[in-house]
């Protein structure tokens, strides 16, 4: 019997994840219509920009019970208006399934929130490590002034639900405010 190595191959230190069985998505700031509070803003802004990039390691086919997927997401710097770049954010459809994030380099935030609205956050750094419940619906945002590249496993069978997320919403959003993040209610956010 040989020893194998494997074709795929992730580095730790930079998030690059490469080989067999990858594959790589990215988002421009057209696909994240509806996302962020500025509409103003968004419109002005090239539609073309990337926000963020997402690799993914899918060895096994989506919907797979029992099956796992690994990505690393990689959020560009920026806002549109005052309001950081982030990823649209879901639940899981298959509600009951968990998530692992670690932090690999770069600053932001993992925004959560439970199906009833309640909302927490997280500070994700290099090697910070996240666990993320079922039933939870999560987003990261990235507040530093460096891309944000983060790793993440996952059940191949969890899917995403984005349209709940789109009609309801976090109920803050994370803006620049005197250079700094600030979590600002969405009903009290103005442009
Ligand atoms: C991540 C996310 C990734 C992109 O791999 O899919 O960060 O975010 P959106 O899917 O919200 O656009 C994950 O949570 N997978 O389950
Ligand atoms: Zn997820």
């Amino acid at each position: 019997m040989d020893i194998l190595f494997s074709s795929t191959t992730f580095e730790l230190s930079s998030g690059v994840l490469r080989g067999e069985n990858t594959e790589s998505t990215v988002k421009q700031l057209a696909q994240l219509q509806g996302v962020f509070g500025d509409e103003t803003a968004f419109r002005t802004m090239n539609q073309s920009k990337v926000i963020y990039e997402v690799t993914s390691h899918m060895q096994v086919t989506e919907g797979k019970s029992g099956g796992l997927f690994f990505g690393v997401s990689k959020i560009h710097p920026g806002t549109v208006g005052n309001e950081y770049f982030m990823t649209k954010g879901h639940f899981h459809e298959k509600r009951d399934t968990g998530e692992y994030y670690f932090g690999i380099s770069g600053s932001g935030l993992l925004l959560l929130m439970d199906e009833a609205g309640e909302c927490s956050a997280q500070r994700v750094v290099k090697n910070s490590l996240h666990y993320i419940p079922g039933n939870i619906a999560h987003r990261l945002v990235n507040t530093g002034g460096d891309m944000l590249v983060v790793g993440a496993c996952w059940p191949a069978d969890a899917g995403h639900d984005y349209d709940s997320m789109l009609e309801r919403g976090f109920p803050v959003r994370v803006c620049r405010v005197s250079g700094e993040a600030a979590l600002i209610l969405n009903a009290e956010y103005t442009p």
